[in-house]
C-alpha cells in the first residue's frame, strides 16, 4: 500500500477506537474464501467493513482493536503496548508457490501500518488474555463470524461458548452499525475513488451504448462493459450487470442477459465498475434501433424530468424518504396526465422500488434507516453518495394499461455525491438527454 491509503486505513481505525472506552474489544474478521465448486473457489473479496479498517485483501485474517490497550511481546523480554493487532495466515512456500505470497505477520506494521501483527493460530489465546474482568463488551462483526470457514472458524469455533461459561461479565455485541455511520460519510480521499469510478463507469457505458445494435445480445452488451471497466482499471464489476431488453427491463434484477436485442425495442443497462473497492452504479435505457417511438419518448421523458428534479433537491438535511415520496408523487402525476392510470395510488402498479441508496463501498452501502438521536440513515450529509434512479415498468401482460404502452421498461440512474450546498453529479457526463442519446447511437 501507499503512504495515502496506508493513512486513509490508520485514521478510520483510530476514529473507531475514539468511540469506544477501555472497557471493550472489538474483532473485526475478515472474509474466507468462498467455495465455487469442487476444489474451486469464488474470486476472492474482502469483507469490506474489515477493508475499510486495514486496506489487507489476503483472506483469512482479523483485526483486534483495544481502546485500553493490549500487551504483546515484540521481541525476548521486550513487551510493549498497542491497540491494534492484524491476525494473519502463516508464509507457507508451498501453498504460496500454489496461491500467490502471503505477507507473513512481520511484515504487518511496515506494510499496513497496523501496530502490530501475529499469526493466526494464536487468535484464540491473544482474546482470552486480553478479555481481562476490566473488559465487559466484545464487538464483534456477528454475522460474519457466523459465515466463517476455513482457518479462522477452526480457531475461533468455541470462542463464544468459552467467553460465557468463563466471563458472564462480557456482552457480546455488533460492530457493524458503528462502522456503518463511519462509511456513511465518505472521507476526501474516498471521494478522489469514488470520482475515478464513476468515470470509468461512464466511459464504459458511453462505448457500450454506441455498440447497441438490433441482433447482439443482451451478455455481449454486459461483455463491453466489463471490458471496459478493466481496460480503465476497475478490476471488477460492482454488482451482476442488469442488460434487459424489451419486456425483460420490467423484471427489475433480471440477470440472465441471454436475450437477443430486438429492433423497436428499448435496451435497459443497469451496471457499475468497482475501482479499489468502491463501486459506481449506473442506468441508461436507450432505443436498439437508435430512435425513440412516440410512447417511449412519452415515457422516458417522464422519468428523466423527476430524475432531474431529484438532482435539484438532493443537499444536505433532505431525507431519502422525502425524495422517495417526491419522486412517486411527480411519476404518478405523470402517468395520469398520459392516461395510463385513473387513480394517482395506482402508481405503484409501474414504479415499485426507492428512488436511490447510499452507494460505496457495496453497491447499496451502508443503508440500513436506524433512528437513533445522534444518527439517521435516512437525513442526507455532506459526503454522502447516493444514487438517484426512478422508473417506469408497464409489463407486456399489464392489461389495464393501453396497449401502446405495454412492454416498455425505463430506468435512469445517475450517482450523486452530497455536497455542503447541495450535490453534484458525479455520472453527469453521459448522455441522458432524448436528442444526445439518439446522436451518440447514429
Ligand atoms: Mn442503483
Amino acid at each position: 500500500m501507499n503512504k495515502q491509503q496506508i493513512a486513509f486505513h490508520k485514521s478510520r481505525r483510530e476514529n473507531l477506537l475514539k468511540q469506544f472506552d477501555k472497557h471493550t474489544l472489538i474483532l473485526v474478521l475478515g472474509n474466507p474464501l468462498k467455495n465455487k465448486s469442487f476444489d474451486g473457489d469464488y474470486t476472492f473479496k474482502q469483507n469490506k467493513n474489515f477493508y475499510y479498517l486495514t486496506g489487507f485483501t489476503e483472506p483469512n485474517s482479523a483485526l483486534l482493536l483495544a481502546p485500553g490497550g493490549m500487551k504483546v511481546k515484540k521481541s525476548k523480554d521486550n513487551y510493549s503496548t498497542v491497540k491494534e493487532i492484524l491476525f494473519v495466515q502463516e508464509k507457507d512456500k508451498l501453498k504460496e508457490t500454489w496461491t500467490g505470497v502471503r505477507l507473513g505477520f512481520e511484515n504487518v506494521t511496515k506494510e499496513l501500518g497496523i501496530q502490530h501483527g501475529i499469526l493466526n493460530a494464536e487468535i484464540y489465546n491473544i482474546l482470552l488474555a486480553n478479555l481481562t474482568p476490566e473488559i465487559n463488551k466484545l464487538y464483534v462483526n456477528i454475522h460474519d463470524f457466523y459465515a466463517l470457514t476455513g482457518e479462522m472458524k477452526k480457531y475461533l469455533a468455541d470462542l463464544y461458548e468459552k467467553i460465557i461459561t468463563m466471563t458472564s461479565n462480557v456482552q457480546i455485541c455488533d460492530i457493524n452499525y458503528t462502522i456503518g455511520k463511519m462509511r456513511n460519510v465518505k472521507t476526501p480521499y474516498e471521494i478522489t475513488l469514488m470520482k475515478i469510478s464513476a468515470d470509468i463507469c461512464v466511459n464504459a457505458f458511453d462505448d457500450a451504448i454506441r455498440q447497441v445494435n438490433a441482433g447482439l445480445y443482451e451478455y455481449q452488451i454486459q461483455s463491453i462493459l466489463q471490458y471496459n471497466y478493466k481496460v480503465y482499471g476497475a478490476m471488477d464489476d460492482a454488482f451482476d450487470a442488469i442488460v434487459a431488453s424489451g419486456n425483460n427491463a420490467c423484471t427489475l434484477h433480471y440477470e440472465e442477459n441471454q436475450d437477443k436485442l430486438k429492433n423497436g425495442d428499448l435496451l435497459l443497462i443497469d451496471s457499475g465498475a468497482e475501482y479499489q473497492y468502491y463501486n459506481s452504479d449506473i442506468t441508461r435505457t436507450v432505443p436498439i434501433n437508435g430512435k425513440f417511438s412516440k410512447e417511449q419518448k412519452e415515457i422516458y421523458e417522464l422519468v428523466l424530468k423527476v430524475q432531474k428534479e431529484i438532482i435539484k433537491k438532493t443537499k444536505p438535511g433532505v431525507k431519502l424518504s422525502y425524495l422517495k415520496k417526491y419522486t412517486v408523487d411527480a411519476l404518478a402525476d405523470g402517468l395520469v396526465k398520459l392516461k395510463i392510470i385513473k387513480d394517482k395510488k395506482e402508481v405503484t402498479k409501474y414504479y415499485m422500488h426507492s428512488v436511490g441508496h447510499h452507494l460505496g463501498l457495496d453497491t447499496h452501502d451502508a443503508c440500513k434507516n436506524t433512528f437513533d438521536d445522534k444518527f439517521d440513515f435516512d437525513i442526507l450529509k455532506a459526503g454522502n453518495v447516493i444514487t438517484d434512479e426512478p422508473g417506469i415498468y408497464i409489463p407486456k401482460d399489464a392489461k389495464e394499461a393501453p396497449a401502446k404502452y405495454r412492454g416498455i421498461g425505463v430506468r435512469i440512474e445517475d450517482d450523486l455525491l452530497v455536497t455542503k450546498t447541495g450535490c453534484e453529479n458525479l455520472t453527469g457526463e453521459l448522455a441522458k438527454e432524448v436528442e444526445d442519446l439518439e446522436e451518440i447511437m447514429k
